[in-house]
């Protein structure tokens, strides 16, 4: 037995100088084979434990295994060694290859709404409005009733929301709610801004309506604020977006929250205003929803309805988008698709 623990003890300490001065992965192999091979030393003698006396076989069983794993876990390291000294002194004996073309960084683009925000935004800064953000989880009082729809109000029907779990807080269905606060916050000055931000709408997703969307609202309010500042407006935003000489329609419609009404339609530049599928065979495309701000309105924002007046508008950038660049589905705005998104700007 003595001479059994013995003889491990120095195969250990020789294999353990030999892992450590082998100088390359086939010194080193030949090593592991000469010990830890199907024929080496160790395993010939793990092999000859069962002709010890019984009780010897434990104790030898053990100091066997135990320098079974030293050496083995030895090898690794080394071999972890040799192979990292192996690829530096391919690297220094290689130097650095300038000639070797760089590897192109990928760059991000901007969201094809992101684009259409901007586009937006600069047109409307270039006619003195200014960016006023809006809150995306609003109440019910300013998402309906303070723009003139009580509880229970038919229109409310046209814009079902989501809902929390606190009573009275929903997602707002449209930019308008920021009218309000912004005019609690300027009344009783001028406004001339833009509102741009999420909406949402518990709404069936089509190719042509999405339940989460971008609205940019525009609110001007003044003492001699009139129908015609608001189509001279929407003419000049339609001219700039689209291209010039874009022709406007304004159609008679109906929101609580303006008095009149109307949707705005241009001329369809997709098919020449010959009737195309995007027209749906009529020429016109409708841009935008707008009004003259409703007296009720006004008033709960703090404005005298018999001294100011004012116009309000609300698009969507996804149509925008959708008609400039003639994107059939606005699905692909929000269904993250690496062809669609590398195609913007
Ligand atoms: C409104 O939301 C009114 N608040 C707009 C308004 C503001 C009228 C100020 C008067 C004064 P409407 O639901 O029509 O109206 O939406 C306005 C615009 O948002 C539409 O013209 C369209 O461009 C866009 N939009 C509406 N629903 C969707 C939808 N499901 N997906 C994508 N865009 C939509």
């Amino acid at each position: 037995m003595s001479t059994l623990l013995e003889q491990l003890s120095t195969l250990r300490t020789e294999t353990a100088e030999d892992i450590r001065q082998a100088q390359d992965e086939e010194a080193l192999a030949s090593v592991f084979s000469a010990v830890l091979g199907r024929q080496g030393r160790l395993t010939q003698i793990l092999r000859g434990l069962g002709s010890l006396p019984r009780e010897e076989r434990p104790e030898a069983g053990r100091a066997g295994n135990e320098c079974k794993r030293f050496l083995e876990d030895l090898h690794a390291e080394r071999r972890g060694e040799l192979a990292n000294l192996a690829i530096s002194e391919e690297l220094s004996a290689e130097g650095i290859d300038v000639t070797l073309p760089g590897r192109p960084w990928t760059l991000g683009k901007l969201h094809p709404s992101t684009v259409a925000l901007r586009e937006i935004y600069t047109i409307f800064r270039g006619l003195g409005f200014s960016i006023y953000e809006g809150r995306e989880v609003e109440s019910d009082e300013y998402n309906f009733e303070l723009l003139n729809m009580p509880p229970g109000h038919p229109a409310r029907d046209m814009w079902d929301t989501f809902y929390t779990t606190a009573p009275g807080i929903i997602l707002r269905t449209h930019t308008s709610p920021g009218q309000i606060h912004a005019m609690r916050e300027y009344a009783p000055n001028p406004i001339r801004i833009i509102l741009p931000g999420k909406v949402y709408r518990h709404e069936d997703v089509t190719a042509r309506a999405e339940s989460q969307f971008y609205q940019v609202e525009g609110l001007v309010v003044g003492r001699t604020i009139s129908l015609s500042d608001l189509k001279g407006t929407v003419q000049h935003f339609a001219d700039r977006i689209y291209g010039s000489g874009r022709r406007v329609r304004f159609r008679k419609s109906y929101f609580p929250f303006t008095e009149p009404s109307v949707e705005v339609d241009i001329d369809c530049m997709l098919c020449r205003a010959q009737g195309c599928r995007i027209c749906k065979y009529t020429g016109w495309l409708e841009i935008m929803g707008a009004g003259m701000v409703h007296p009720k309105v006004l008033a709960n924002g703090g404005y005298d309805p018999a001294e100011w007046s004012g116009f309000a508008f609300g698009m969507g950038p996804e149509r925008v988008a959708m008609l400039k660049y003639a994107i059939t589905d606005i699905r692909l705005f929000y269904t993250n698709d690496a062809r669609f998104l590398e195609q913007m700007v």
